[in-house]
């Protein structure tokens, strides 16, 4: 049987849902919604795959793509993929320093922008040796964008023949590692589709379904949990282009809206937004929570202030969605439930690799067709992160209860989840080891009610050398995105270090994970 793959699904909804709503897109309150219809979304990627063609994009090619939420976005990432090339999306949060690396190491050709002013997009271009061309849409990007498309009609890429390949490249997602700089983790059209057969069963959408989304367009969560599941079920999407809770319980009820997405951040301040006591949410047919641990209180807060209980599940940039609590059944607090459809999952022993029985913790790994096939260009990364066996290495650590329900019980990779977003602590160590002034870095997640972990850096200075805290965190914020840059920056006369010379982070948190006001600035 044809299992047709997500663009040929969402090809066949334009066509024959053509009237629709697909997008309804909020920019600012005060102004009624863009609404595109599903035929009318398929005209604007036909046009927009007929512009990328005609700048020269080929199969293969990556199409780097740092714009807020909106059509332009949508449109790009779509056509990027019609046309065998490959979409990059970039955090808008990113310094210049972050983005010419990502440029680079992913060789982009195009890049688009509404984030870089004009000046900043010269310097980039004299900075760069492979993208041929930035396209800057900082003012007014709706406009600037249907200004490019101006020119192209669509019927003249809808004879392009849909990808063929279903194992080629179709999107790439930068992850940072356990060492080092971020890879792109590389996700096949097969990938994208296997997921969105998982999530469309394991979930129920409907064509009928409004998506309130809120998330950012440029992570796994918000485009292809998100957009892509509402898109492959030719359900209309609510996109509004920043969270904010008031505005957000507002449209879930006025609008109706069926399904949401969020964070636990983001469902935090849902539930202590003034007034969030005269909203229920009951009508509600599927809000998940994931990203990163669902408290328990949380759970418990949002289902008791608005009717309806978070369905939360787990997942990761290399593998899209892996677990989640059911649909119907039991919502197990603090599990991230059963596996998916067409999804295995097993618990093996850190060391040997054995599987281990239920109840005992081991490292969490995957294997399906959801599952990345490997980091661009970085074969070792790319082996290290798989078992001989094919199984994708989570690096967290979890447990099987003998139902079949998997509770996570902690990482063994060295990472931080501040408010959905993934820090990894290397790659804030990287640059604050450049700072003139320090000697040697660790940086720790403290544990945080509203963010879940917050990032805190503890420095040795050089000897001789001085620098306060402020001048530390600045020097970070010129060179990482806001939600990178530490927090809190301590000194201390030397880091714990193992018979190794492995920093301890775990003595580290013990020692400096305490409320601000009990730290000394500087310990010895
Ligand atoms: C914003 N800031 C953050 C931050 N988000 N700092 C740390 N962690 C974050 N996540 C910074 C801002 O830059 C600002 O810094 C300050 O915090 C306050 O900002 P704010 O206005 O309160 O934040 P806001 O813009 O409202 O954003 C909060 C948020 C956002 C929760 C809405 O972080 C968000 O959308 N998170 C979702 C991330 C996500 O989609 N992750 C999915 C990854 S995919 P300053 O200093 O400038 O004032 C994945 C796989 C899977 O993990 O399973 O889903």
């Amino acid at each position: 049987m044809h299992r047709p793959m997500f663009l040929e699904t969402l090809r066949t909804l334009c066509l024959s849902q053509a009237e629709r709503v697909a997008i309804e897109h909020i920019e600012d309150a005060t102004e009624p919604p863009r609404v595109v219809r599903y035929g009318e979304l398929e005209e604007m990627v036909l046009r927009t795959m007929a512009m990328l063609r005609q700048k020269g994009v080929q199969p293969g090619d990556r199409v780097a793509i740092q714009l807020g939420k909106g059509l332009p976005f949508i449109c790009l990432h779509l056509a990027a993929m019609r046309l065998s090339a490959i979409s990059l999306p970039l955090n808008t949060a990113y310094t210049p320093s972050e983005l010419l690396y990502f440029l680079e190491d992913a060789e982009a050709r195009l890049f688009f922008t509404d984030v870089l002013p004009q000046s900043a997009i010269q310097d980039l271009s004299t900075q760069t040796s492979c993208v041929q061309e930035v396209i800057g849409l900082a003012e007014k990007p709706q406009r600037a964008f249907e200004h490019l498309l101006a020119p192209f009609v669509g019927a003249d890429a809808a004879a392009i023949p849909l990808p063929d390949d279903p194992d080629a490249t179709c999107l790439m997602i930068y992850t940072s590692g356990t060492t080092g700089r971020p890879k792109g983790a590389e996700l096949t059209h097969r990938n994208l589709t296997a997921n969105l057969n998982s999530l469309h069963e394991a979930w129920e959408w409907r064509s009928d379904d409004v998506l309130l989304h809120v998330l950012p367009l440029f992570h796994v969560h918000g485009l292809l949990v998100a957009l892509h599941g509402a898109l492959n079920a030719g359900a209309t999407t609510v996109l509004l282009t920043r969270f904010e809770p008031q505005q957000t319980l507002e449209l879930l009820v006025r609008r109706p809206c069926t399904v949401f997405m969020g964070v636990p951040t983001i469902h935090r301040r849902l539930v202590e937004a003034p007034g969030a006591e005269h909203y229920s949410l009951r009508h509600m047919r599927l809000v998940t929570s994931g990203s990163d641990r669902l408290p328990e209180d949380l759970f418990r807060r949002f289902e008791e202030r608005f009717g309806v209980q978070l369905l939360e599940r787990y997942g990761m940039s290399e593998a899209g969605m892996i677990l989640s609590n059911p649909l119907r059944g039991e919502r197990r607090v603090g599990s991230v439930g059963l596996p998916l459809p067409g999804v295995d999952v097993r618990i093996v022993d850190p060391e040997s690799g054995d599987p281990l029985p239920d109840g005992r913790v081991g490292e969490v790994q995957v294997r399906g067709d959801n599952v990345c096939k490997g980091y661009w260009r970085q074969p070792e990364k790319t082996a290290a992160a798989f078992t001989p066996d094919g199984w994708l290495r989570t690096g967290d650590l979890g447990l099987r209860e003998p139902d079949g329900y998997f509770t996570l019980k902690g990482r063994s990779k060295d990472l931080i989840i501040s408010g959905g977003y993934n820090v990894y602590p290397s790659e804030v160590e990287l640059v604050l080891n450049e700072h003139p002034a320090v000697e040697a870095s660790a940086v720790i997640g403290c544990p945080d009610v509203e963010w879940g972990e917050r990032v805190v850096a503890v420095v040795v200075l050089r000897t001789g050398t001085e620098a306060g805290p402020d001048e530390i965190m600045q020097f970070c914020r010129e060179r990482l995105a806001p939600y990178k840059t530490p927090r809190r920056v301590l000194f201390a006369a030397a880091l714990p270090r193992n018979a190794l010379g492995k920093v301890q982070k775990s003595a580290l948190r013990n020692a400096y994970c305490q409320p601000a006001s009990e730290h000394p600035n500087r310990l010895s």
